[in-house]
């Protein structure tokens, strides 16, 4: 298996509750790297921009109101499936139907606030990752 990358955000409502390195420590114990992170106040422009494939759905609004409502970390992680062991990592988007011991199952209150962001395509990680960080921002890691 290829090693990986895919894009990550930790949200508005994970950032507020404190919960930047436990969800970066469950990145690590899984084994993906984070090979790129900021934190970001997303612009309405910027959020709006990012989740353009929902412009039409009836939560588009909420789901920007949100995603702009304080800071959040933005990050690269890298490693074998990264994309998939991710999104396992992560569980379902709405964390009633998480599996136990997912970081939504854990730490997110509803699907309008849902912890984290994971791209869900080796495809759209690519753009997502373009979206936010230079080739020079991401630090591949050798060591
Ligand atoms: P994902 O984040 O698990 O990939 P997507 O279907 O790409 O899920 O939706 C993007 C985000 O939009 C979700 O994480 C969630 O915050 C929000 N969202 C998706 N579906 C709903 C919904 O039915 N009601 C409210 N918010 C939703």
């Amino acid at each position: 298996m290829a090693i990986e990358r895919t894009f990550s955000i930790v949200k508005p409502d994970a950032v507020a509750k404190n919960l930047i390195g436990a969800i970066y420590g469950r990145f690590e114990s899984a084994g993906l790297k984070i090979v790129a992170s900021k934190m970001v106040h997303l612009s309405r422009e910027q959020a709006e921009g990012f989740y353009a494939e929902h412009s039409e759905r009836p939560f588009f609004k909420a789901l920007v109101d949100f995603m702009t409502s304080g800071p959040v970390m933005v990050q690269v992680l890298e490693g074998e499936d990264a994309v998939r062991r991710n999104r396992e990592i992560m569980g379902a988007t709405n964390p009633a139907d998480a599996l136990a011991g997912t970081l939504r199952a854990d730490y997110a209150d509803s699907i309008d606030e849902n912890a984290v962001h994971g791209s869900d395509a080796p495809e759209s990680a690519a753009r997502e990752i373009a979206y936010f960080f230079s080739d020079e921002e991401v630090c591949p890691r050798t060591r």
